[in-house]
């Protein structure tokens, strides 16, 4: 088999640490580093809880990614659409929805997100269209968002949608750009590259090897790279295409490269990958870099973080109780709200 053609290393956006905090009210990045630290907290518990066997099906952990959508959700705020992968359990979180409901979900009881029917893939808020198990999936559903918002005259809503490196294969993602760029649709499509889809590594899967500024191009799209693993670039690169966006409404592709620091789901034990390498990757833990930027710059000390992770793990393990005291739905009811055509 011939080699795929790899063109040049992604520019990644550049952008200034200390300009961000200058500009952003240390509270919301105090807030932001507290957000993470409840996606961490409740991916760690809800994977103890599927340990326990309590959780059935799917479970896919969004460990090692939660600075992006930490840092989507603060600078485009919840008053947009939002759409995913089945790796959703941080922006429902992010989006509003209650360790309670979330966890209740995943232990498929009546109190459940989804009515315990979803399960870990299918989270939703009034804002997220919802967590999607098809690989690409989400993709013509958030172009369709985003044509609903130019159709309805809706000038300050955009549909965001986020999609692993694995989905940029797939069929569907290309008629969706192509559309939302021929029709100028108000949307912003999130690559987050992690790497790897499932097994197979992005090299293996993708010809060009800047997936947004490659990719974009052919369509007629600006494609912009940033830095996963740390907040201040996602909020320095997410600022900067808010702004564009808020004067041309026009759709935009972007490459967040990452690591997702577990397997591809719960049931993965990620041979495919070296202790080392994922090692190495575990030293830009998203976490870790955000605090020492909040030390170093004198807006937290070590106390103040170890209280703030201890009340989010109090509050999975509180959700942990409710989910289990939660009743299981009532089977005959299950049919409703069901539907097939
Ligand atoms: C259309 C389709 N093909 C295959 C699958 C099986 N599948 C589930 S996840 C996955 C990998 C996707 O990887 P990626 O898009 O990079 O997202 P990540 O899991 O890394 O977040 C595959 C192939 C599927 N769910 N849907």
């Amino acid at each position: 088999m011939n080699k795929p053609v790899k063109s040049d290393k992604p520019t990644f956006f550049p952008y200034d640490i200390q300009q961000v905090i200058k500009k952003v009210d240390p509270a919301r990045l105090i807030e932001a580093l507290r957000q993470m630290l409840r996606i961490r907290n409740f991916e760690t518990r809800a994977e103890s809880a599927y340990q326990m066997g309590k959780v059935g099906g799917f479970f896919h952990s969004y460990i090692g990614q939660e600075a992006i959508q930490t840092a989507v959700v603060e600078v485009f705020g919840p008053n947009n659409w939002y759409t995913t992968s089945y790796r959703c359990h941080a922006l429902a979180l992010l989006l509003g929805a209650t360790p309670d409901e979330l966890m209740a979900e995943l232990y498929g009881r009546k109190t459940g997100n989804a009515k315990g029917r979803g399960g870990s893939m299918h989270f939703f808020t009034e804002r997220l269209l919802g967590g999607f198990g098809i690989v690409s999936g989400q993709v013509p559903i958030a172009t369709g968002a985003a044509f609903s918002l130019k159709y309805l005259g809706k000038q300050t809503e955009v549909s965001l949608c986020f999609l692993g490196d694995g989905a940029v294969a797939q069929g569907s993602f290309h008629e969706s750009l192509n559309l939302a760029a021929l029709w100028d649709l108000p949307c912003v499509y999130i690559i987050e590259n992690n790497m790897w889809g499932m097994g197979t590594h992005v090299e293996q899967a993708v010809s060009v090897s800047r997936l947004a500024e490659d990719k974009a191009s052919s369509y007629g799209m600006k494609g912009y790279t940033f830095d996963g693993m740390d907040f201040f670039a996602c909020y320095a690169g997410f600022s900067h295409v808010f702004k564009e966006m808020e004067i041309n409404r026009k759709p935009v592709l972007i490459e967040v490269v990452t690591e997702r620091f577990r397997g591809h789901s719960i049931s993965d034990p990620g041979l495919y990958r070296s202790k080392e390498s994922l090692k190495s990757c575990m030293q830009r833990d998203p976490i870790l870099l955000m605090e020492k930027v909040l030390l170093d710059n004198g807006l937290l000390d070590e106390e103040a973080i170890k209280q703030m992770d201890k009340q989010e793990r109090d509050v999975m393990i509180a959700a942990m109780k409710y989910a289990e005291e939660s009743p299981w739905p009532d089977p005959l009811t299950l049919e409703e709200d069901v539907f097939a055509p």
